[in-house]
């Protein structure tokens, strides 16, 4: 029988608190329960109702053993993000945590939903850990550049020894209930009831000396497992510091006692809190979280999609195709003829092959997803669909041709989507009866592997649309960021930018492979001219043919794509394209060095070297002053959103904080002088975006414009 003992919560400084920590007792186990909404985050107030309680429970004759929960959906997602970069305020978790481990009586953690970060550590410090059936416990500070900082470096090797702790402290991957138990992360797995089992094994521990994790040494590793571990870690960690201090520490855990490991923890944690990786990879989880919150679209209802149509077949659609049957979506595949659907359903086949070859997925699970995949050429079946998308050729006259089909197939319900990643979107709308129905949804290659979706917004979008586009997002678990039409939307039109302002340099004296080296330095995984070779040159070579008589005369204009694409020079899958490919290994070709000195020389411009400094920050502020272009006019709502598309979309490095948060961190003041010195050379090529200029005259940031 539980009796309500009471409520804590209350403030050190007097302040009225909410009532974090229910506490009642079920005989003589008392159970503390963290109730901190949204995801019980381990807040000032909740570190001291539990340190409070703990101590509490110490001299309590009636108390024989303590059972910590959380309330609502999860156990705690960890330390307080809003709290993090301010003065610690007492009492720290670590203390806190070694309070409930040195407990006279036994402590039983039930995790259910997340027990993520401090929330996981919290269970290091107890003495048993029960989990539920469908729970998830993990590390993940890394992702927020950070390392755990309440004992989880030192407590976790000590439990499952040190390259199964290696592996989840740098990775920051979740684990399952299954798995937990396989590495002895936990000690049961709830059958059915996790509190009343929590609670029967916090009352079989009664009377018992409860081990203490921290005074336990760390089980030696195999040298060679050990390694294997260190060398994973160092090659993915790709310039990012978390990582890395986490091999030192969990190496520390392995040599130096608890009492000297978690002071150097701490000391570690904090330097981290203070990097500028870190404050970018936090920038990017608050970024994440407000990029949907739209005042205009607050209490509107997003429409119920189920059935999807994707109108082609090709390398998008399918990916498409397949983005929406794995997050369950009934799916209808449309392409012109048999041939063409069959390729199509190949691809999609192919997709599944692969994911089932990753281990990603089961053949059940293919087989189940693709029971939910119609394919066809009967365009007249689309008439059941919630959404239709086109992922046709990327032509304009194409386009307006199936619009107008569409006009007259479709119910007046149906929301129409276009996947163009140029294209403008008002054309395509006109010719539609209910314009207010129609948007885009941009999906990068391979769609159903990219985070990014940016979610068009024309003229005449309804906020109706608008909010079921983020409502899709959101259940195909994509990064979804609205943007307004213009050419290139937010991500390619500063991709435009960014590969026009490398392609000047050079016409200016630098090389392909110069270019390259100092944008992978910077922390892209591959360098402009890399990327380009995968594409596929021939790809830019026809649009540039295809816009070549509208061009203006007098835009500054590259022409070396073209003469490598008149030599064959297709990129990687002919073998040769900025670079030439010796095995699938990229080298740089002195004919490709020649003939861009050739051409560079014959413009006239000064010849001269760069350091991949001059080159980065050239690069960085052609994007950033596109970005303030692109936010002055509306098209993105905030810096932060430009900083989520090139991030998740265009491999800019996440621990930069993307572009915008970048530019902040260097000062903005810095780039405005590059962008001044850049328009003063190349005026017909750029001009300083006007909310840059401003920014820098009212001192202000980026930031401030983020809200949220
Ligand atoms: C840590 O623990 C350090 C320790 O080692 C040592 C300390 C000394 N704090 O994501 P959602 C908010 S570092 C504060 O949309 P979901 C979030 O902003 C921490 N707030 O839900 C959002 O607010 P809003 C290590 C947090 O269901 C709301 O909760 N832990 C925190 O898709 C809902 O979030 C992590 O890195 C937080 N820790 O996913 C875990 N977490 O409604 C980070 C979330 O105003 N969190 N919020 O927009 C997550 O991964 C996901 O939020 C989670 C839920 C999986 C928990």
């Amino acid at each position: 029988m539980s009796n309500e003992l009471s409520a804590a919560g209350e403030a050190d400084l007097g302040e009225a608190m909410p009532e974090v920590l229910r506490v009642w007792r079920d005989g003589e186990v008392a159970v503390f329960e963290i109730d901190n909404p949204p995801v019980n985050a381990t807040s000032q107030s909740v570190r001291r109702a539990l340190l409070d309680a703990v101590q509490r429970a110490q001299s309590e004759p009636e108390t024989k053993a303590l059972v910590i929960c959380g309330a609502g959906r999860t156990f705690t997602a960890g330390g307080d993000i809003s709290e993090f970069g301010k003065p610690p305020r007492e009492p720290h978790l670590p203390d806190v945590i070694n309070r409930i481990e040195e407990s006279a009586k036994p402590v039983v953690v039930a995790w259910h939903g997340t027990a993520l970060g401090g929330g996981c550590e919290i269970g290091l410090g107890a003495h048993k850990r029960i989990i539920a059936k469908d729970g998830l416990v993990g590390l993940p500070e890394v992702k927020l550049g950070l390392l755990p900082g309440a004992g989880g470096t030192q407590r976790l090797p000590r439990l499952i020894g040190p390259v199964a702790a290696l592996d989840l402290i740098a990775t920051g991957r979740m684990v399952g209930a299954e798995e937990a138990l396989r590495l002895g992360l936990v000690d049961a797995i709830a059958r059915d009831d996790l509190r009343a089992e929590a609670i029967e094994l916090a009352r079989g521990l009664i009377g018992q000396m409860q081990p203490r994790l921290s005074l336990r040494n760390t089980p030696a590793a195999e040298p060679e497992a050990w390694q294997a571990m260190v060398d994973k870690v160092n090659r993915e960690a790709r310039g990012r510091m978390a990582p890395q201090r986490a091999i030192e520490l969990v190496s520390q855990s392995l040599t130096l006692p608890f009492s000297i490991g978690q002071p150097n923890e701490r000391r570690a944690f904090f330097e981290l809190m203070n990097s500028e990786q870190s404050r970018g990879l936090r920038h990017l989880f608050l970024a994440e979280r407000e990029a949907g919150k739209r005042p205009e679209l607050a209490g509107v209802t997003p429409r119920d999609v189920r059935q999807v149509g994707v109108i082609g077949a090709g390398t998008m659609g399918s990916g498409i195709a397949v983005a929406f049957l794995d997050a369950g979506y009934k799916v209808m595949l449309i392409e012109a003829d048999d041939a063409a659907l069959q390729a199509g359903l190949d691809r999609v086949n192919g997709l599944y092959l692969r994911s089932i070859r990753s281990g990603r997925i089961d053949e059940n699970t293919r087989l189940a997803r693709l029971a939910n995949l119609a394919p066809t050429t009967e365009m007249g079946r689309l008439a059941a669909c919630d959404l239709v998308i086109e992922a046709i050729f990327e032509d304009m006259g194409v386009k307006l041709e199936l619009m107008k089909k569409l006009a007259g197939l479709l119910s007046a319900s149906t929301l129409i989507a276009t996947n163009t990643s140029y294209l403008d979107l008002e054309p395509m709308a006109d010719a539609l009866p209910a314009p207010e129905r129609f948007l885009g949804l941009h999906f990068f290659s391979p769609a159903h592997v990219m985070k990014l979706l940016e979610i068009v917004r024309a003229r005449r979008t309804s906020h109706e649309a608008l909010a079921t586009a983020l409502a899709i997002g959101r259940k195909l678990k994509k990064i979804a960021v609205i943007s307004g039409v213009c050419e290139g939307f937010i991500g390619n039109r500063i991709l435009a930018k960014f590969r026009a302002q490398c392609e000047f340099m050079l016409e200016e004296g630098a090389l392909p492979r110069e270019i390259d080296a100092a944008m992978e330095a910077f922390g892209l995984a591959m360098g402009p001219f890399a990327v380009q070779d995968l594409a596929g040159l021939d790809i830019a070579w026809a649009r540039r043919k295809r816009l070549a008589a509208t061009r203006d005369p007098n835009e500054r204009d590259v022409p070396i794509v073209d003469r490598l694409c008149e030599l064959g020079r297709f990129g990687q899958k002919a073998g040769k394209g900025w670079y030439t490919y010796e095995n699938g290994r990229r080298v740089p070709d002195p004919a490709v060095e020649s003939l861009v000195r050739a051409h560079a020389t014959a413009t006239g411009r000064r010849q001269r070297s760069f350091s991949a400094q001059e080159i980065q920050n050239r690069v960085l502020t052609a994007m950033v002053n596109e970005g303030a272009k692109i936010v002055g006019e509306g098209i993105a709502a905030r810096p932060a959103d430009v900083d989520l598309v090139l991030v998740n979309g265009y491999g800019f490095p996440n621990w930069r904080g993307g572009p915008m948060h970048h530019a902040d961190m260097l000062g903005l003041a810095k780039i405005v002088v590059i962008a001044e010195e850049t328009a003063a050379r190349d005026g017909q090529a750029f001009s300083v975006a006007p909310l840059l200029k401003e920014l820098v005259a009212s001192q202000g940031s980026f930031a401030a414009l983020n809200g949220g």
